[in-house]
């Protein structure tokens, strides 16, 4: 082989190198924490995203990855959104500021968990950890199998608290009661229903930590967006994190078309593990897959061509153009024809082939909108983490025509940066933490699934 054909060789065992050290050093031994400084915790999605990473160098750790946010999963089924390291104190908003077990018999004492949830990944994960480990060899294929029926109960229960609690009227959409379980605190999906939110009168006073780690104030988000997150952290304090009285008083109440799309393609993996195991729910989890592929694909708006959320407290769409409006991709669901439009749009100047962008990527935000910021954290930024998954999915679906482009761009993406939690579009340069764990196990995956 020449030298110069040798080169991308060479850059990818640098990367997956690279990557696999990133993970090591933000494992505590029992979790790896999201970043090393400015998120040091276990969160629920990251957590998922990981063990797929590690799955790739030891099957048995990508387990015990997941069982370590299991301990954390609340007597209702809900899967935390972070599960705190009690050796790690500096965290802003830690586990005293939630006060979970203080206000509910339905959080667990220890771990110490904060009271919401994020997109549920991990059935996702789990399948894709199974298929690697068989993949690897038959005493690992074994290993990761006799772990499956535990992981399953777990999942099992997860899955049925957000059929109950987030969908009661089974609308195939779920609900979300504040902008962290997004996943993306502060996307432009999220700012009409926040307008709406008060700042409280009697908000404790708090002291940010974020923006002391990442010093660049631009790239996180703004003071009065952080009082509103603080107001719903202790509005949900206050009603006990019962889901009831959440639905009926809570000051943000919107659908969550990217969750609900995450929902239906896990829900599908879910089936699937179930139907391995010989477990009697399948066609209970094959309903809630058919149950939200339909309503993300009836969530789609005729103008922008794009899946929207709704304000729950108002009945509005949120038309935001941001990525989460590619939800149906994810999960199928779209007669032909939309389909093919939708995909036309993904490829559009809109997105990925905006003339301006660095590698073409999807952006959180499209830098067509006026909302777009290239970066203000989920406002603009590219997320290696969100095309990674994108990628997946569509591969997952049997679109590997649609994923490729997608995964040749965030490996060049990939390359050149410091496993950035998030990039200027249009410059490439890192922003937000670096050594960011689940942009690490994106790199694994990419190049070595
Ligand atoms: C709040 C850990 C998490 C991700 C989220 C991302 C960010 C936290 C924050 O970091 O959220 O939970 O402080 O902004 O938005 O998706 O899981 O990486």
């Amino acid at each position: 082989m020449s030298a110069v054909s040798d080169l991308p060789v060479r850059r990818d065992a640098q990367v997956v190198a690279g990557a696999a050290a990133v993970l090591r050093a933000n494992d505590t031994g029992v979790m790896v924490r999201a970043a090393p400084h400015l998120y040091p915790h276990q969160w629920s999605w990251d957590a998922a995203f990981v063990s797929v990473g590690l799955a790739h160098l030891d099957p048995g750790r990508a387990c015990a990855e997941l069982d370590h946010l299991f301990t954390g999963q609340w007597r209702t089924g809900m899967l935390p959104h972070i599960v705190f390291d009690p050796a790690e104190t500096d965290y802003f908003p830690g586990p005293d500021r939630w006060g979970c077990a203080e206000v509910t018999d339905d959080a667990p004492v220890a771990p110490r968990t904060s009271g919401i949830c994020q997109p549920p990944v991990h059935a996702l994960a789990v399948e894709r950890i199974v298929a690697l480990a068989e993949r690897r060899s038959a005493a690992a294929g074994a290993r990761v199998r006799a772990w499956l029926p535990g992981a399953y109960r777990r999942l099992l229960a997860w899955h049925r608290y957000l059929v109950r609690e987030r969908d009661p009227l089974r609308t195939g959409l779920l609900t979300i009661h504040h902008g962290w379980e997004s996943g993306m605190d502060n996307s432009p999906r999220w700012d009409e229903p926040y307008s709406r939110v008060a700042v409280l009168p009697d908000l404790p006073p708090y002291r940010r930590r974020d923006t002391r780690v990442v010093r660049d104030a631009a790239q996180r988000p703004t003071r009065l967006e952080y009082d509103r997150y603080l107001s719903g952290v202790e509005e949900l304090r206050r009603a006990g994190y019962d889901d009831a009285r959440i639905r009926a008083t809570g000051g943000f109440l919107v659908t969550d078309v990217l969750a609900s799309a995450v929902f239906a393609a896990a829900s599908e993996a879910l089936a699937g593990i179930a139907r391995s195991l010989g477990a009697g729910e399948v066609a209970e989890l094959e309903e809630h897959a058919e149950r939200f592929r339909a309503g993300v694909a009836d969530s789609v708006d005729a103008g922008l061509g794009l899946a929207l959320d709704t304000d729950l407290r108002t009945g509005a769409p949120l038309r935001a153009e941001t990525v989460a409006g590619f939800a149906p991709l994810l999960c199928g669901g779209l007669g032909t024809a939309t389909e093919r439009e939708m995909v036309a749009l993904l490829r559009s100047e809109r997105w990925t082939g905006h003339p301006g962008l660095r590698h073409a990527v999807l952006p959180s935000t499209s830098p067509a909108s006026p909302a777009f910021h290239p970066r203000a954290y989920w406002r603009g930024p590219t997320w290696p983490v969100v095309d990674w998954f994108v990628v997946w999915m569509l591969e997952r679906r049997g679109r590997a025509d649609v994923a490729g482009p997608l995964r040749r761009a965030v490996l060049d993406e990939l390359a050149e940066g410091s496993f950035a939690e998030y990039h200027e579009p249009f410059t490439g340069e890192p922003l937000g933490s670096a050594a960011q764990s689940w942009t690490a196990a994106a790199a694994l995956d990419l190049l070595l699934g």
